[in-house]
């Protein structure tokens, strides 16, 4: 997968070097980059805001840098082997909710071009221009304001990376995780049995299987109904067995 970060604080995406993120891009299996807006700024001041039209406080972000990026990421002229634009991701608190399930259509693309805006956002010319050539995708991550765009790039970047083929070393763990089977995943226990008088759950060392399936099932259920009834509620018949309507 190619990715392409634009930002006036390429900095804040230094993270995207370390840990399994770096490591999938070592391999190969990622190829992302990182680049500075202000590369297509031509004043002194390198200038990427201007007050808002209409009045109000803050700042917007002038479309002309952010055009000349984007005409420069995500070229018009189609590359020899018939390669496709790339979707453009707007981080921004009025996106749609970002979900596993977007994660997983994200792992999908063949070359992401996320957008950073900071202060009141990005022009939205900028973004109706964008959506005349490429699926243009804005994304938040909850219901709260950041400073801008980039912490969320490093967010759906870990999920989008760890979905990618090869960068798991254990598939299975993308199969069990929360949110997978639409559930929150219930307590884990390691050794040592007995710590500071809490012993792990019997049914964990007991060796049945079965039992121990049923066990995970039943804390996961219990979980979600405590925590996010909403999800329990989303949940398809078909995601709820016999044995859950009993608990
Ligand atoms: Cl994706 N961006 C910004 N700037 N603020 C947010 C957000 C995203 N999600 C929640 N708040």
């Amino acid at each position: 997968m190619r990715v392409d970060v634009v930002s006036i604080f390429p900095e804040y995406l230094a993270p995207l070097d370390l840990s399994l993120i770096g490591k999938a891009r070592a391999s190969g299996v990622l190829r992302l980059a990182v680049h500075d807006l202000r590369t297509w700024t031509h004043d002194v001041h390198r200038t990427v805001d201007d007050t808002p039209y209409g009045g109000g406080p803050g700042m917007v972000m002038r479309p002309e840098p952010w055009g000349e990026a984007l005409d420069v990421l995500a070229p018009d002229e189609l590359t020899p082997d018939g390669l496709t634009l790339p979707r453009l991701v707007v981080p921004t608190p009025a996106g749609v909710p970002f979900s596993q399930a977007l994660a997983q259509e994200l792992a999908a693309e063949s070359h992401l071009l996320f957008a950073c805006g900071r202060y009141e956002g990005i022009d939205q010319r900028v973004l109706d221009h964008a959506a005349t050539r490429m699926r243009v995708t804005e994304v938040s991550l909850g219901d709260y304001v950041l400073f801008g765009g980039e912490v969320a790039v490093l967010v759906i970047m870990e999920a989008v990376t760890r979905l990618l083929p090869g960068v798991l070393g254990n598939a299975g763990s993308l199969d069990e995780e929360s949110h997978a089977h639409g559930l929150l995943e219930g307590p884990v226990y390691t050794k040592p049995p007995s710590w500071r008088g809490l012993d792990v759950p019997e049914v964990l060392r007991s060796g049945d299987h079965g039992r121990i399936a049923r066990w995970r099932r039943d804390e996961a259920v219990l979980r979600t109904a405590g925590r996010r009834p909403d999800m329990l509620a989303a949940l398809p018949v078909e995601g709820l067995d016999r044995d859950d309507l009993a608990a």
